[in-house]
């Protein structure tokens, strides 16, 4: 039969049977809020925002298949089934040999980073991630970027600016041996660089090269799924597979992983370790008991991993990561068509605006991506987030700011919570606050707490 060329729709693969009213506020609401709130959206009460693009983490809808499986929680202390049950997908799915379940991705990465970081070891890494980079400090290690230049540069359109540069993870080999590398930590959907993937043709040369080298390479596959539906559309050979397929391709380049169920795995709370060596395994079943909870639960309830459990299977569906990444990329292409300066290509869970485009009167020093989530809540109640000097922290060595390139605010997705018209009423928002664009001033910090500053850090403005 003959294909048409009328190009058809793609919808929602779900139909909604329960909904949460939202609330709108007034402008005048909205600014008590955000001077209570120190200019940062992590210290806004959720009751005072309307659209909540914060984070895609914990903020999916569960299916009601999901909320049945919370019914069958087998509340034991040790060998709940539904530990079993997660085992049994988390190995069909992914993978890997060993699962200890945490109570979220930061519980996985603090347990491996005691394992495998000793102090003044490297870790090379496709762009740092706040809370990762933290652990492997606190563990005595040092985080180098390997990612591609690409990646640091918001207008480039390059498929893959996830990928790893070979010649830079080199060059840390060759100054350090590889004997102060414990892995190599390689994210899928490089969150900090827009949610940009790796392509499976770098994988495999890094596996290849790290094999060579007896490197580990450790994978945080908090958006695996959503990594691999970019691999589908984008490179060659992978059109006909599968999102499950080239997930379990995906993960076999590898040999171990942190995850945060909280983004693709569709639940609320939970996270997992996840490993091939039975050595670690046994380090980590030890250590999970002390920070975590017992091994066959790891600070979770039985009806939450039972949750996670279906949550990954309906998390590898293709009609499901075809629409979810079809929602980011319907706002992100009404942002675009209205010059707005975005990432590109668009990401997987969420829009990242260029600020120092957005803003260019404002110095990197005065927050521009700060102000500009703040500029969008007062403007709407939408919440984002900042992700740019705020987060990229201090230098632990000399304690002097990180000045990263990429200077963004996120509008981040939620997994089958907003409809369209959600997009469009956000779409709206950030067109109008671009067009008062030259009324907004920085921000200066007045509180800075010592970690992960950006969670809790209060502003005024300049
Ligand atoms: O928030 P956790 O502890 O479940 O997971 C930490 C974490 C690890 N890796 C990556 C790539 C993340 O994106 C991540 C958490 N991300 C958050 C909270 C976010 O808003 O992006």
């Amino acid at each position: 039969m003959k294909k048409s060329s009328v190009k058809r729709s793609w919808a929602e693969p779900y139909k909604i049977k329960m909904v949460e009213l939202l609330k709108m506020s007034s402008k005048e609401d909205r600014e008590k809020a955000l001077i209570a709130a120190g200019y940062n959206t992590f210290l806004l009460r959720s009751a005072d925002v309307y659209i909540d693009l914060l984070t895609d983490s914990g903020t999916s809808a569960m299916s009601d298949r999901q909320w049945a499986g919370m019914m069958m929680g087998d509340e034991a202390y040790a060998g709940s089934e539904n530990y079993y049950n997660l085992e049994k997908v988390v190995k069909k799915v992914y993978g890997y040999r060993y699962l200890i379940p945490t109570h979220q991705g930061r519980g996985a990465e603090h347990i491996l980073s005691k394992i495998l970081i000793k102090k003044g070891d490297v870790i090379p890494g496709n762009m740092y991630f706040t809370t990762t980079r933290l652990h492997q400090e606190l563990s005595g290690g040092r985080f180098e970027d390997i990612i591609i230049d690409e990646a640091h540069d918001p207008e480039s359109e390059f498929p893959f600016k996830g990928n790893v540069d070979l010649g830079k993870l080199d060059q840390i080999v060759s100054r350090h041996g590889a004997s102060k590398i414990p892995y190599v930590s390689i994210a899928t959907s490089v969150n900090m660089a827009g949610g940009q993937p790796i392509s499976m043709e770098n994988l495999r040369n890094l596996r290849q090269y790290t094999a060579e080298k007896g490197i580990r390479v450790i994978h945080d596959m908090t958006r695996v799924a959503e990594n691999a539906h970019f691999i589908k559309v984008r490179e060659k050979g992978y059109s006909g597979k599968s999102i499950r397929e080239i997930i379990h391709e995906i993960c076999s380049l590898t040999d171990g992983a942190t995850m945060s169920a909280k983004k693709d795995a569709l639940v609320n709370i939970g996270g997992f370790l996840a490993v091939n060596e039975r050595q670690v395994f046994e380090q980590a079943r030890s250590l999970v008991v002390v920070y975590e909870g017992l091994h066959t639960y790891g600070g979770l309830a039985g009806r939450d991993m039972e949750a996670m459990a279906i949550g990954i299977e309906e998390s590898v569906h293709d009609d499901h990561i075809q629409a979810r990444i079809g929602q980011v990329e319907y706002l992100g292409r009404k942002l675009m068509e209205s010059g707005i300066p975005i990432v590109r290509p668009i990401g997987g869970h969420g829009i990242f605006i260029d600020a120092k485009k957005f803003l260019p009167h404002i110095d990197q020093n005065n927050y521009p991506a700060q102000s500009l989530a703040a500029e969008i809540f007062l403007d709407s109640g939408v919440r984002s987030m900042e992700r740019g000097i705020v987060s990229a922290g201090r230098n632990p060595d000399t304690g002097k700011n990180n000045k990263p390139e990429l200077e963004l605010v996120r509008l981040t997705i939620p997994r089958r919570v907003y409809t369209q018209a959600h997009m469009d009423v956000v779409a709206e928002s950030v067109i109008e606050v671009h067009r008062n664009r030259k009324r907004i001033r920085g921000l200066k910090m007045i509180y800075e707490p010592k970690y992960l500053r950006f969670f809790q850090a209060r502003f005024k403005p300049v």
